[in-house]
C-alpha cells in the first residue's frame, strides 16, 4: 500500500511501475520487521549471508558481480539540456536521448521481481538543510544499504506532506548488471537520477555520490548552499570548547581516516578529543548569524575496508561491529566473520576470497594475492562509531571555523599553509591534486587535478562551481568565514621516506588551524600563502620520529616546483577557457609575480 498521497510522486512511480512492470510493489516504511524479513528473504536467496551473530550482530555478507566493484566514471553522465552546462570535465549526453537509452534498457526489467520503494531523507528529517529522494530498486541489497546510509520510511514522507516538485527522483535497475550497458546518469534540471545495470554501491545508493553530491551541488548553485565532498570533524579543546573543520581529499588519501582521528597521548592527557560529524559529505549553508554551517546528510559509513585495522582507525573498525553489512571482503569459514588485507597479520587459514573461490587464505598471501577486493566495503551506522559526534543529529548543522584541501603531494606542497583570503582559498581548492598511487591502475605520481576532490561529483560545468564558491565568499562578512588551508601528509625526503607521521599526529597540524583562525598564532608569508613558523607546529612526544629540522624541510616553498605547478595550473585553466573566474585568473597571476 502506498504510504503517500504525494501526488507527483504517486504519478511518477505510475510511470515507472508501466515502463519496468515488476511483479510486485513494496514500500518501505522504515520498520524493523520490515527490514527483518528482508534480511531473512535476502539470506533464503543468497543474495546476503548472516555473518557470526556473537562476533558480528546483525551483520551481512555481499559479494557483487566481478565486473562490478567500483564507480564508472566514463559511464556516469551529466544530462543537462546544454552541453556547456556539464562542462569539460563531465561525460554529458542530451536528456532525449539518455531517457530513451535508458528507457530501452530498464523497460520490462523487473518482470519476475519487486519493485521496492525507498523514501529517504538526506539530512535529519525535517532539517532546514534536508532533502527528499524516492529510490525505485529492485534489489534488496540496496533497500538494506540505503536503511544504513540514509533516513528512510514513512517518518520521511510525513515530514515532506504533498509539496510538489522539491525531491530528487531515483531509478534504479540491476537488469543484468552487463558492464556494456551500465549507465549512472543525472538529470539536474529534473531532479532526476536513473541507475543501470549495476549493483555496486556507489552506482546504486543513489542518495549518496548522485544525489547528495551531482544534484545536490547544482540545487546548491541555484538556491545559494553547498553540496560538498567533504568530511567534517570537531576539535574539542581541553576547555570543553569544540570547533569544526570541512575538509576536502581525494581518493587515498585518508579522508575517512582524519573524520574518526585519535589525538595523540599527549593531547589525549590534555583532554583533547576529536568528533566525527561526517566522513564524506558535507551540505554547507549560512546561519542566522553570518557563519557557514555544516551538516552531514549521511546516517551511514560507506568506507573502503582494506586498510583498515586498529590502528590505523580503530573508531571505523569499531562501528563495523554490528549491523553492519560487507561487500566483498573476504570470508573466515572458520568463524563466518570477515577479513581484508592490512586487518591483521592473521589471514584466515579456510577462507573464501571476494569472488566466493574457496583458499587457504595464508597461502593465497603468500602468493601476494588479494584476499579481498581493494575496493571491498563496510556500510556501518554512523550510530556504531564511538566518536560520532553529539551534533550529528543536529537540524541546524555545526559552524565551520575552517575549510581544509589536501592531496598527495611528494615533493611541493608543504605540510600546511592558510591562504591570503577567500578568493585565494577558492583558489587552492580548485587547484587541488594528488599524485596517484600504486593501487589504482595507470603510472605512479602522476599529477591528476581534482578541484575540492569534486571532479567526478560535480552535476555542472566546473568553471561554474567555482563561481558559486566565489560568489559564496561575496555574501560571507570575512571575519565570519571559514579560513581555507592546505594541507599535504605526504611529504617525502629524497630516498623516498614520508617525512611526517600522519594519522593522529595530523591533529598537531589541524591544533595550528584552529589557532590561525582564532588569530593566536603568527604565520610567515610565502610566495603561495601563510606557512608556520617550525616552532609553532607541537612536537611534544614526536622528538624522535620529527625534529624541528625536519619539519623545516616539509614547509619549504621550492620556487622551481611550484613554477612548475603555476605552468600546470595554467593549463588546467585553459580546458576552462574564458569561464574561469576573474578572482582565480588573479590569484594565479600573484602566484607567478610571487615566485618571480
Ligand atoms: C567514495 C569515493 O566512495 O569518494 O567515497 O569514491
Ligand atoms: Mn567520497
Amino acid at each position: 500500500m502506498a504510504l503517500t498521497n504525494n501526488k507527483s510522486i504517486l504519478d511518477w512511480i505510475d510511470e515507472k511501475v508501466e515502463l519496468v512492470k515488476p511483479d510486485e510493489i513494496v514500500w518501505i516504511d522504515g520498520s524493523e520487521e520490515q527490514l527483518e524479513a528482508l534480511r531473512k528473504e535476502a539470506c533464503e536467496t543468497g543474495e546476503i549471508i548472516k555473518l557470526n551473530e556473537e562476533l558480528l550482530p546483525g551483520c551481512y555478507y555481499h559479494r557483487t558481480k566481478p565486473n562490478d566493484v567500483a564507480r564508472v566514471e566514463d559511464r556516469t553522465l551529466i544530462c543537462s539540456k546544454k552541453e556547456e552546462d556539464a562542462g569539460p570535465t563531465n561525460h554529458w549526453m542530451a536528456p532525449d536521448k539518455a531517457y530513451k537509452m535508458l528507457y530501452d534498457i530498464a523497460k520490462d526489467s523487473y518482470k519476475g521481481r519487486t519493485m521496492y520503494v525507498i523514501p529517504y531523507s538526506m539530512g535529519p528529517v525535517g532539517s532546514p538543510f534536508s532533502k527528499v529522494g524516492i529510490e525505485l530498486t529492485d534489489s534488496i541489497y540496496v533497500v538494506l544499504n540505503m536503511a544504513i546510509m540514509t533516513r528512510v520510511g514513512k517518518k520521511v514522507l510525513d515530514a515532506f506532506g504533498d509539496k510538489s516538485n522539491d525531491w530528487v527522483r531515483g531509478l534504479h535497475c540491476k537488469c543484468d548488471v552487463d558492464p556494456e550497458n551500465r549507465w549512472i546518469c543525472q538529470f539536474p534540471e529534473d531532479n532526476t537520477i536513473i541507475s543501470v545495470n549495476s549493483a555496486y554501491g556507489g552506482n546504486v545508493l543513489l542518495g549518496k555520490k548522485c544525489f547528495a553530491l551531482r544534484i545536490a551541488s547544482y540545487q546548491g548553485k541555484n538556491e545559494g548552499w553547498q553540496a560538498e565532498h567533504m568530511l567534517i570533524l570537531g576539535i574539542e579543546n581541553p576547555q570543553g570548547e569544540v570547533k569544526y573543520i570541512c575538509a576536502a581529499f581525494p581518493s587515498a588519501c585518508g579522508k575517512t581516516n582524519l573524520a574518526m582521528l585519535i589525538p595523540p597521548e599527549g593531547y589525549r592527557n590534555k583532554g583533547y578529543k576529536v568528533w566525527c560529524v561526517g566522513d564524506d559529505i558535507s551540505w554547507i549553508r549560512k546561519g542566522p548569524d553570518g557563519r557557514l554551517y555544516a551538516i552531514n546528510p549521511e546516517n551511514g559509513f560507506f568506507g573502503v575496508a582494506p586498510g583498515t585495522n586498529d590502528k590505523s582507525n580503530p573508531n571505523a573498525l569499531a562501528a563495523t561491529k554490528k549491523g553492519t553489512i560487507f561487500t566483498n571482503v573476504a570470508r573466515n569459514l572458520d568463524n563466518n566473520t570477515v577479513w581484508w588485507e592490512s586487518l591483521d597479520k592473521n589471514p584466515p587459514v579456510n577462507a573464501e576470497e571476494w569472488t566466493g573461490i574457496k583458499t587457504n587464505g595464508v597461502e593465497w598471501k603468500a602468493e601476494g594475492k588479494n584476499l579481498a577486493h581493494p575496493n571491498s566495503r563496510f556500510t556501518a551506522p554512523t550510530e556504531n562509531c564511538p566518536c560520532l559526534s553529539s551534533e550529528f543529529e543536529n537540524p541546524q548543522g555545526v559552524p565551520i571555523s575552517a575549510f581544509v584541501f589536501g592531496g598527495r603531494r611528494a615533493k611541493l606542497a608543504p605540510l600546511v599553509y592558510q591562504s591570503r583570503d577567500w578568493n585565494h582559498g577558492v583558489f587552492v581548492g580548485a587547484t587541488m591534486a594528488s599524485e596517484t598511487t600504486a593501487a589504482a591502475a595507470g603510472a605512479v605520481g602522476v599529477v591528476r587535478r581534482d578541484p575540492m576532490a569534486m571532479l567526478p561529483f560535480c552535476g555542472y560545468h566546473m568553471a561554474d562551481y567555482w563561481q558559486h564558491w566565489i560568489d559564496i565568499g561575496k555574501t560571507l562578512d570575512p571575519d565570519k568565514a571559514p579560513k581555507i588551508f592546505n594541507v599535504n601528509w605526504f611529504r617525502k625526503d629524497d630516498e623516498g621516506n614520508f617525512l611526517w607521521p600522519g594519522f593522529g599526529d595530523n591533529l598537531r597540524v589541524l591544533e595550528w588551524i584552529i589557532k590561525r583562525c582564532d588569530g593566536e598564532v603568527d604565520a610567515q608569508e610565502t610566495a603561495i600563502g601563510y606557512l608556520p613558523y617550525a616552532k609553532d607546529i607541537n612536537l611534544e612526544g614526536l622528538e624522535d620520529e620529527v625534529t624541528e629540522e625536519s619539519l623545516e624541510k616539509i614547509l619549504d616553498v621550492d620556487k622551481d616546483l611550484w613554477t612548475e605547478e603555476a605552468k600546470g595550473i595554467e593549463e588546467f585553466f585553459a580546458k576552462f577557457g574564458d569561464k574561469v573566474p576573474v578572482e582565480l585568473e588573479e590569484s594565479l597571476a600573484t602566484l607567478k609575480a610571487n615566485l618571480q
